[in-house]
């Protein structure tokens, strides 16, 4: 194992959306003595309530847009280590308007690792699984880290091309970064355009949830706070250059999500509508965690599922507020798209 580093002066970008925000509440609960400072772009994606709350002492955002290089010239220099989790997340978009993800996810990165190098400082690139397409459903196979990349999407074409330009970075200049590729996250903040949460909130709103294609698309669930705490992990812990791969063990079909769902609320299991399958729509993903946890010892703590699932309904039933703008303007973006 190589030497542990101890950040006490972070970046961490994109930290008022789902996974950041949620790694920013989990470090200042579990590294009170580090300060954050979160860059983010406040897009429709990213909302500051997210971090509301936190000692501003140890917690201050810089609203800015990380494809912004003047800007990056200014905040990089002094940190200890950038955090890197903007970007344009979801799929479904990325169908219907490519560009922002090409932006935000490739030159953004860019843009990132350019201030990082010049400056000296310690880089870590949050990445997906989609990088390395999909598996089959009887395929036993799963992701490790040395899988080809073949991705599929736009999204996740993006997220591929960034791992690329980070790897790149590390072998022609030195830079000082890893790269995490981490499973479906779910948990509290998520934003209401994605799966679980779209699903909660239309019960919620007595509509029927929305299943695509045939129903037996498999993602490999992992809850918000061990994707938190493996990336703590990987920074302070892991061998610069590496890769990583994140997963909770954690497969599951998404009609046998979306029948947890309905049950865990009170509605029969065939209380939803089959909509038209999204273009391209990857089969299966599957993590295979044995890097991480045989080198640095890292355990997921939020394995049962169906308690995890409970608490994010509830949390969901308790927080209309934070979701209602949001879900209305997904649910006009999905109505246009016949989804
Ligand atoms: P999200 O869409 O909820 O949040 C993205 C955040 O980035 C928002 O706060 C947004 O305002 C900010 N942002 C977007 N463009 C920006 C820009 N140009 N400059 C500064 N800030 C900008 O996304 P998420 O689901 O929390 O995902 C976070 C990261 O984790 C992404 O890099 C994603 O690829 C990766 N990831 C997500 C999952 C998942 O299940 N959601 C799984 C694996 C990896
Ligand atoms: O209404 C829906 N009905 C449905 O059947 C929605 C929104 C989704 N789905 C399906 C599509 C996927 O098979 O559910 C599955 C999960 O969909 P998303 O929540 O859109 O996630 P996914 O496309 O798997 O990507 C997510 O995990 C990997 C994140 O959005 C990415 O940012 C991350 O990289």
């Amino acid at each position: 194992m190589s030497e542990i580093f101890e950040p006490k002066n972070i970046i961490v970008t994109g930290g008022c959306g789902f996974i950041g925000s949620n790694f920013v509440r989990w470090v200042a609960r579990e590294h009170p003595e580090v300060h954050v400072t979160v860059l983010d772009k406040l897009t429709y994606a990213g909302n500051p309530e997210n971090i509301a709350g936190l000692d501003s002492a140890c917690v201050e955002l810089v609203v800015g847009d990380i494809c912004d290089a003047g800007l990056l010239d200014e905040l990089v220099p002094g940190h200890d280590a950038v955090v890197h989790y903007a970007a344009e997340s979801h799929n479904d978009n990325s169908i219907a308007d490519p560009a922002p993800f090409l932006r935000t996810n490739v030159e953004g990165t860019f843009a990132l690792i350019e201030a990082c190098r010049k400056h000296g400082v310690r880089f870590h690139h949050v990445s997906t699984d989609e990088v390395y397409g999909d598996l089959a459903l009887d395929d036993p196979a799963r992701f490790t880290e040395e899988t080809p990349y073949r991705p599929s999407s736009p999204y996740s074409s993006t997220k591929a091309a960034s791992d690329m330009l980070v790897r790149a970075w590390v072998r022609t200049y030195g830079l000082r970064a890893t790269i995490s590729n981490c499973s479906n996250n779910y948990g509290p903040y998520q934003h209401p355009e994605k799966f679980i949460p779209r699903q909660v909130t239309n019960i919620l709103d007595g509509v029927r949830p929305r299943l695509y294609g045939d129903g037996r698309n498999v993602r490999d669930w992992i809850h918000t706070e061990d994707h938190s705490s493996a990336v703590w992990t990987i920074l302070t812990r892991g061998r610069v250059g590496e890769t990583y791969l994140i997963g909770a063990d954690g497969e599951r079909s998404n009609i046998d999500v979306l029948r947890a769902i309905l049950r865990a609320m009170g509605r029969p299991e065939d209380d939803f509508d089959w909509v038209r399958d999204r273009p391209g729509h990857d089969r299966r993903y599957a993590i295979d965690p044995t890097k991480l946890r045989r080198e640095l010892g890292w355990e997921p703590a939020h394995t049962d599922f169906a308690a995890g699932l409970e608490r994010t309904i509830a949390w969901y039933r308790d927080h209309e507020p934070w979701w209602r703008a949001a879900k209305d303007a997904a649910e006009a973006r999905y109505a246009a798209q016949g989804q």
